[in-house]
């Protein structure tokens, strides 16, 4: 073919290439708050002021809990966050992620279950009903943007976190936490997960379930396994900045999509004396 044949036949491809400069899969961003810093994630508080209301244990669903949420609405509505205690927990042993995630600008609902026994699918049925409760049914439902939640839990409430993104891939952030269930396959969640394990945990090890739940979960999935250093299965019932830094830039990435954050997550955090190891499916959102 001819050079001035050519020319205008590339027309049409190089507009697509043009196109092309925004990336496929952009998504609409829900930036909540100034730019965040390390400091401003490791911090005990966030930038917003929040409050708290009480849920009675007598709703269906799930045994109450707490609602943390930002006081602010001169920035529209917020995404949304059910935490799950462990086996014989109580919600007092995941309180302290309430206020420290709202402070960043989420609604979060630290939950009770129905009985301390509860088995890890109850759990995930808990969470979803927390969540439903929350955007439909609570004094702030009007604060939240039901398209963008999340689920968070301890020991089996982590192994109810998992369940409940496969019941529900709507979901948009889903953190199990030193997370417990005999199931050790999760290829059909399509959720993005953080899993985070704790390096000397007895009760959950790392090598029995943390890894094989990261592990089974899609490699196409945005993912990621953070090992806290020299830890226990019990590190998440105590503020633990390690925890909240890599939980609020993953809540933030994946249900505000916020890329401010993406620098906390990838290229992935190197080995230190709070992290053992780290795993990622970087860059996300590809
Ligand atoms: O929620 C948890 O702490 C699960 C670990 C556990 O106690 O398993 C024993 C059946
Ligand atoms: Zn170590």
């Amino acid at each position: 073919m001819q050079l001035r044949k050519l020319i205008p036949a590339l027309i049409p491809a190089l507009a697509l290439s043009l196109v092309g400069v925004t990336p496929a899969h952009a998504e609409e961003e829900y930036r909540r708050g100034p730019a965040p810093t390390t400091s401003s994630i490791e911090a005990v508080r966030g930038p917003f002021s929040t409050s708290s209301t009480t849920v009675s244990s007598l709703v269906t669903g799930f045994g109450g809990g707490t609602i943390y949420y930002p006081t602010s609405t001169s920035e529209g509505t917020f995404g949304a966050v059910a935490i799950s205690p462990g086996f014989t927990g109580t919600e007092s042993t995941i309180s302290w992620l309430g206020p420290r995630i709202a402070s960043q600008g989420f609604v979060v609902i630290t939950i009770a279950t129905n009985s301390l026994y509860d088995q890890p699918d109850s759990r995930a049925s808990q969470l979803l009903a927390a969540l439903d409760y929350l955007t439909q049914r609570s004094d702030v439902r009007s604060r939240i943007d039901a398209s963008r939640l999340g689920v968070m839990g301890h020991s089996m409430g982590g192994g109810g976190t998992l369940r409940a993104s496969e019941e529900r891939p709507s979901l948009q952030a889903a953190i199990p936490l030193t997370a417990w269930h005999t199931d050790k396959t999760w290829g059909s969640n399509r959720v993005p997960t953080l899993v985070v394990g704790a390096e000397d945990d007895t009760v959950a090890p790392v090598s029995s379930h943390s890894i094989p739940f990261y592990n089974s979960l899609p490699s196409t999935l945005d993912k990621a396994y953070l090992e806290l250093n020299g830890a226990s299965h019990f590190a998440p019932n105590s503020s633990n900045t390690t925890i909240a830094k890599y939980s609020i830039a993953w809540l933030k990435r994946f249900i505000d999509n916020d890329t401010r954050y993406e620098q906390f997550l990838c290229p992935s955090p190197a080995n230190s004396s709070l992290i053992s190891d780290y795993r990622d499916t970087c860059p996300h959102g590809v």
